[in-house]
């Protein structure tokens, strides 16, 4: 087996009460240093026309992944799934799930990953299994079943429990009666997704072996979805009302998440050296150095939702917010723990249109600047697959073009409460989480070149002036500059572990900030507007050389829409 240098541990938080931190120098990991690149499989590449991407497409495209500079890649479920949630519903943790492909088409793809010098993170969904997970099918048989405590019973004679929200539920209920054994079973998900009960040793060991059969196959790490969910206070009480407008503080966090983590970290982590991406969750910074703290041996990285969700719920977002998130977040963790810096995955939309501007004008720009933003800031880089295209929201005009349960059923739940459909369609093109699954766009044939079938989703239609071939040749393109960038953090670790400081806070359109490591010290311009703006650097850049302009010209004190600049002082 394999043996990495180093535990790696990321835990998914929102947290929002900033604690005062000094800015000394952090530990130096590999992982801080690694530009993690998210690959949804489904929407990947796909071999053999069915549609859906899979195993071996991804192996064709593995000198495209070398290409990128990436050294991780973070694969979501590829295991056996009836796919109610495109995968994060698992019915056999062991099994590759047969339309992604085999087994020895995992372990091709794990050596040609190897091979090429990049690591492999699998997605683990084990906060619940799917309905169709044989552990369930016995649990649910009788309430004598050996397996009836793997998951979360409530006897119908109690009457019904404590109500609990479900995030895909249609009618919000995270609580199913199952007439089998005359009593409620709980799902957090969809009722497809039935919660694992984690107070169980037994459940705990199951997921412990599952685990090792991964590790010893040789991958890196996992990610462990929703796992900021897995404890909960069986006694199920009432929750103040409201309670579901602030998730995390009612679900996540309690206090047995650190006994489980804690305990996984010594039956795994540390006996397989293995790095695991885990979602945890956290209401305060407090709560996030609690998992990511080193002395904690808990997890390593804080990859939060503050900064992900702002604006989601209106059509855009203040660039001061968006400023003072990063700022706080950034200052929280300068002592201790570390950070994620994302701006997509596979539950949001695509980048470029969230957070820059996807018209025809200033796509291309805004897409650089946006990544110039991310290979830039204190943290590791979480990179979403075909970001580094500037691919862009699709915004389906029917339901139906939908395939993901939480937007079909959240429409369910809408028109069964008499809400405007029309403005929950509009909302949707803006926020569903399908806008970042469409398919790869390899290049300008039928398809884009993903697949020979009809693909499981749509492929946007823009794919004919948005795709990897005709990027590859143009110097100037989304994808050549995000191989400059990703090249430019990795060979200056004052991007990576330098201390950042904002220059200009309370600007509406610059984010303009510094990293300094040792005496190497880097002034980062970043325009998020579609003006021209003026605007003096505190910072004197007279004699600073340009290492990257996502524009062919430069005026100091003079920023195009969405130019970026990176400035290295001479010393
Ligand atoms: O998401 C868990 C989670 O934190 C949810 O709030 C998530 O953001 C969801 O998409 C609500 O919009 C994880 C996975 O990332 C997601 O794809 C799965 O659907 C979910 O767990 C259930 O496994």
């Amino acid at each position: 087996m394999k043996r990495w240098p180093g535990i790696w541990l990321v835990a998914l938080i929102a947290c929002t009460t900033p604690t005062p931190e000094r800015d000394t120098p952090t530990t130096e990991k590999w992982w801080k240093e690694a530009i993690v690149y998210q690959i949804y499989p489904r929407s990947f590449k796909d071999s053999d026309g069915d549609g859906v991407g899979d195993l071996k497409g991804i192996i064709s495209r593995l000198d495209y992944l070398k290409s990128l500079g990436v050294d991780v890649v973070w694969i979501n479920p590829i295991y056996q799934s009836p796919n109610f949630d495109n995968g994060y519903d698992i019915s056999d943790y062991r099994t590759i799930q047969p339309e992604f492909g085999t087994m020895d088409d995992f372990d091709q793809l794990l050596r040609g990953l190897h091979q090429r010098g990049i690591k492999l993170v699998m997605d683990l969904v084990v906060n619940h299994s799917s309905h169709e997970h044989a552990w369930f099918r016995q649990s649910r048989a009788s309430r004598t079943n050996p397996y009836r405590k793997y998951y979360h019973w409530w006897p119908a004679e109690k009457g019904k429990p404590n109500p609990r929200f479900s995030f895909f539920d249609v009618a919000g209920d995270a609580w199913q009666y199952d007439s089998a054994s005359d009593a409620y079973y709980l799902h957090y998900f969809a009722d497809q997704q039935p919660d694992l009960n984690w107070e169980n040793p037994q459940v705990r060991k199951e997921i412990h072996d599952i685990m090792r059969f991964w590790a010893d196959k040789g991958i890196d790490g996992f990610r462990l979805d929703a796992f900021q969910y897995a404890a909960k206070d069986t006694a199920f009480p009432v929750l103040p009302a409201g309670y579901e407008k602030n998730i995390a503080q009612h679900y996540g966090m309690k206090p047995a998440l650190h006994v489980y983590l804690q305990e996984m970290n010594n039956e795994i982590f540390s006996a397989y050296d293995v790095m695991t991406v885990a979602e945890g969750a956290g209401s305060s910074f407090a709560d996030a150095h609690a998992l990511v703290d080193e002395d904690r041996k808990e997890l390593n990285i804080a990859y939060h939702f503050d900064a992900i969700d702002i604006g989601k719920d209106k059509g855009r977002y203040d660039l001061v917010e968006f400023k003072r998130v990063f700022s706080r977040w950034d200052s929280a963790f300068a002592r201790d723990g570390w950070l994620a810096v994302y701006l997509a995955n596979h539950d949001n939309a695509r980048m470029v249109s969230r957070f820059g501007n996807d018209s025809d004008a200033f796509r291309t720009v805004s897409s650089k600047m946006l990544t110039a933003f991310l290979m830039t800031m204190r943290g590791t880089p979480f990179y979403y697959f075909g970001d580094e295209l500037g691919m862009t929201n699709i915004r389906f005009d029917h339901i139906e073009d939908y395939r993901d349960i939480e937007t079909r059923n959240k429409y369910l739940k809408a028109k069964q409460e008499g809400a405007d459909l029309d403005q929950f369609m509009e909302t949707q093109k803006r926020i569903a989480r399908d806008n970042g699954r469409t398919p790869f766009p390899w290049d300008s044939t039928a398809q884009g070149g993903f697949t020979t079938g009809t693909p499981w989703l749509a492929v946007n239609r823009n794919y004919r002036q948005i795709n990897a071939a005709a990027q590859e040749s143009d110097p100037q393109s989304e994808l050549n500059f995000f191989r400059a960038a990703v090249t430019l953090r990795k060979q200056n670790r004052a991007l990576v572990y330098g201390s950042y400081a904002q220059l200009a806070p309370k600007h509406p359109s610059i984010y303009a900030y510094t990293r300094t490591y040792q005496n190497d010290r880097w002034v980062v311009v970043l325009n998020f507007s579609d003006q021209l703006v003026r605007w003096q650097s505190p910072v004197d850049l007279a004699h600073a050389r340009v290492q990257l302009n996502n524009y062919d010209q430069h005026e100091i004190g003079s920023y195009r829409p969405y130019q970026a600049v990176v400035y290295q002082l001479r010393p």
